[in-house]
């Protein structure tokens, strides 16, 4: 592969950019190397800015999971355009693709419409606190749930103490009332409601962990976590930013059959336009603004551009169901396949997968947490990342983060794969 396009691009980008990019894990600091700046796609394929093209396993980190310029998602949202590209008024778009998501989720009334995944969240963390009066707030160590001040923070020293700041600019104020718990540990969360009672607003989870890489949730986990927040009058946030309308179409509620409090989204539900969305039974929801007091805005929320981008890529979902079990499938015979080919190879490997997102840890048997993840092999990752990236096939650029399989991925995209990964082990 050639790279001088993109190499000549970055070197512009940087100058005018923070680190050259507008999200940090676009810049290759995990895996090292030069971004490569791409300039199109369709379907499985990305094409970059000197004109070769990629097997696509990020998918936009989650959102093409049709694949690339569906061509019934681009017909929709060029019409669109046609009519005016934002109102700042109510339209009826909103209301149809809110009935959408309400008629297809189990267990929310109402859906309010934000422009990303962290605004989702950040605002179901305000909701929370608004709905319960309390202040504190569990989260899980390896869980993202966007860059707002009370996500970014890093254990204290014991489960019973604070969070910390895990960012400069992110204040002791703010942290204090974010208390880390180990992901598939139930006595780490336990021991915090032990030593807050009647504190703790909400635990906010990732359902099926993905930016520790992929990590599912363990055998009852999320049953117990649900009767501890019960127990407590907590409520459980389930953050669907990747599993919404991936896991299931009714997301990871429904491919658990566990009932959250509140269920945020992102990814999918924009079809790849900036998009996220926060829901839940009318009796929380309500409790937002202006029907109650708990504030939350937006000037771009509901545009009609992203809502007919959302409505049409879940309304695809919503007419070919069976598209979750064939990305599952695709998934976990890449997942089969790959460790038959990394242990004939006598490397050790462990590949996580749940639904269609999966994640491959090298030099562990096992990751149910955050530091199994950091355990990992990252150095043979990064290895692996670059060889197939050399090879046409494009991996999300760290190994904290997981594979998004896409209905355009097929035998063919599969078979070529398999076929470099051998190619790379047989080089090791
Ligand atoms: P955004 O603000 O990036 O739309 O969503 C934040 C977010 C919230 N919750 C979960 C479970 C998420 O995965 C994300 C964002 N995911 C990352 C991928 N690790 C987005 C990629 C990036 O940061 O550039």
């Amino acid at each position: 592969m050639l790279y001088q396009r993109s190499s000549d691009l970055f070197k512009e980008a940087q100058k005018y950019i923070p680190g050259g990019v507008n999200s940090p894990v676009r810049a290759f600091r995990s895996v090292g190397g030069t971004p490569v700046f791409m300039k199109s796609a369709r379907g499985a394929y990305l094409t970059d800015a000197d004109g070769q093209t990629y097997i696509d396993y990020i998918n936009s980190w989650g959102p093409m999971i049709l694949g690339h310029n569906h061509p019934k998602v681009l017909e929709a949202v060029t019409e669109q355009l046609k009519g005016g590209f934002s109102f700042g008024t109510p339209t009826e778009l909103e209301t149809e693709i809110a009935k959408l998501i309400v008629g297809s989720v189990p267990n929310i009334d109402k859906v309010r419409m934000v422009n990303s995944g962290t605004e989702a969240c950040m605002s179901a963390i305000r909701l929370a606190r608004g709905y319960t009066a309390r202040n504190k707030i569990i989260k899980f160590e390896g869980c993202y749930h966007g860059h707002s001040d009370s996500f970014l923070i890093k254990a204290g020293s014991g489960a019973a103490t604070f969070g910390n700041p895990n960012s400069p600019g992110v204040t002791q104020g703010t942290a204090q009332d974010t208390l880390l718990a180990k992901y598939n540990d139930l006595e780490s969360v336990r021991l915090i409601f032990e030593n807050n009672p009647g504190e703790i607003a909400a635990v906010i989870l990732e359902p099926i962990a993905g930016n520790m890489g992929c990590v599912p949730p363990k055998k009852d986990f999320l049953e117990e976590l649900r009767l501890l927040c019960d127990k407590n009058r907590t409520l459980l946030i389930f953050d669907e930013v990747m599993t919404g309308f991936r896991a299931k179409m009714g997301g990871a509620q429904e491919f658990f059959n566990i009932k959250a409090d509140i269920i945020t989204y992102g990814k999918v539900i924009g079809g790849g336009m900036p998009v996220g969305a926060f829901s839940g039974r009318a009796e929380v929801m309500d409790h937002l603004s202006p029907e109650g007091t708990v504030y939350q805005a937006g000037t771009l929320s509901g545009n009609p551009i992203a809502m007919r981008a959302g409505f049409t890529t879940l309304s695809l979902l919503k007419e070919d169901s069976g598209i979750f079990d064939r990305i599952t499938q695709t998934t976990q015979i890449l997942t089969k396949e790959l460790k038959a080919i990394f242990e004939k190879a006598g490397i050790q490997v462990c590949i996580n997968h749940c639904s269609s997102m999966m994640t491959v840890f090298f030099g562990t048997d096992e990751v149910s947490n955050f530091d199994d993840a950091a355990n990992a092999d990252h150095d043979l990752f990064n290895k692996y990342f670059h060889f197939l990236l050399e090879n046409g096939i494009y991996l999300p650029p760290s190994g904290y983060e997981t594979w998004f399989i896409s209905d355009c991925i097929k035998k063919d995209e599969v078979e070529k794969t398999l076929d470099i990964s051998r190619k790379f082990v047989s080089g090791l």
